[in-house]
């Protein structure tokens, strides 16, 4: 009898011993990989892209989106539309959203000091991305990742040197700038006018504003044709490819034929621009390196990690121009 029961408490031990130690296997297979998520969240980036004015943004977009996927970042994206208002509002909700790092490409040089101060106040570091904003601003943001605009326009003015080096008796040139207070345009118009300094035959006789786009590069070169007689320039300066294209569109109507009676140079080096260069219509076109993307993801890693870092980085442009023999061969990604 006593055996019968010590038998029975036994095998009862055991069944429930089994019960547990299965239930223990199911929970840990079903619920563990769940578990390590949960204390692992990812890292989340509010991006504030500042347009889709041009090509060149819509890679720079790619870019920071795929290299944001590699990290496996987590991204909140939004899109300004051009307007300062709505990059503003955007930063604004990231910083409600408490993400770990914001991303910003800003359409104007000025007017962020509060919404930064906001950022910086809730702990949330901020890296601009291809443009830059003015120096009294800069102690909110965290670091950036830069378009090398003075750069870009040296080269410009370089390539224009080496065209003209021969001529004799003033240089006339038209700057077209993209949107007003953008820190690549002041960049562009400043380097470029630095690096043409010293030599009077350089003068630019217009400036006008195209915002980056096709379609305000066309009406503004329009516009002026009203105004100054176009057979009296010898350069047109167009700070962007799209803007350049708009212009093109519009000569190519008239008897002033780009690239002939009229020297122009672009800056971007998209897949058009250099279609155009090869065809004699465009006579130099400096790249814009759009890819921040590795960068930028590289940049948060070390913030987030409390490792050393610069504060600014730039990218690395080429030039493309009339000089070059092996334009055939060129490829481009935007
Ligand atoms: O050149 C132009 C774009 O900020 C460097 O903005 C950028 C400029 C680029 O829309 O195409």
């Amino acid at each position: 009898d006593s055996t019968d029961t010590l038998m029975e408490g036994y095998n009862m031990k055991w069944t429930r011993l089994a019960g547990v130690a299965a239930f223990v296997l199911l929970f840990c297979a079903a619920c563990q990989p769940k578990q390590k998520k949960e204390t692992t969240p990812a890292i989340v980036i509010g991006f504030s892209q500042l347009g889709q004015e041009s090509s060149w943004r819509q890679r720079n977009t790619d870019s920071v989106l795929e290299a944001a996927a590699d990290a496996r970042y987590r991204v909140l994206y939004r899109n300004g539309d051009a307007s300062q208002e709505q990059q503003i509002k955007q930063v604004r909700s990231f910083i409600i959203s408490r993400v770990d790092a914001i991303v910003l490409a800003p359409i104007v040089e000025t007017g962020w000091s509060t919404v930064l101060a906001e950022a910086k106040k809730a702990g949330i570091p901020v890296i601009l991305n291809d443009r830059n904003i003015a120096a009294n601003e800069r102690r909110y943001i965290t670091s950036g990742v830069y378009t090398d605009a003075v750069g870009e326009g040296k080269k410009a003015a370089a390539f224009i040197k080496k065209k003209f080096a021969d001529h004799t008796g003033p240089v006339r040139m038209v700057q077209i700038y993209g949107n007003k207070d953008s820190s690549v345009s002041a960049g562009r118009s400043q380097g470029f006018t630095q690096a043409l300094a010293g030599d009077s035959r350089f003068q630019t006789v217009v400036v006008r504003y195209g915002d980056f786009m096709i379609s305000k590069g066309e009406e503004v070169i329009r516009q002026l044709a009203k105004e100054i007689d176009l057979k009296n320039i010898d350069v047109i300066f167009s700070h962007n490819d799209d803007m350049t294209l708009g212009i093109l569109k519009y000569l190519k109507a008239t008897a002033i034929r780009p690239g002939k009676d009229i020297v122009i140079v672009s800056i971007d080096a998209t897949q058009k621009g250099i279609d155009a260069l090869r065809r004699g219509e465009i006579n130099a076109d400096i790249e814009c390196n759009p890819e921040t993307g590795a960068k930028v993801m590289n940049l948060i890693n070390l913030i987030l990690n409390k490792r050393q870092f610069e504060p600014a980085y730039y990218l690395e442009d080429k030039v493309f121009s009339e000089f070059d023999s092996n334009l055939s061969s060129v490829q481009r990604k935007y």
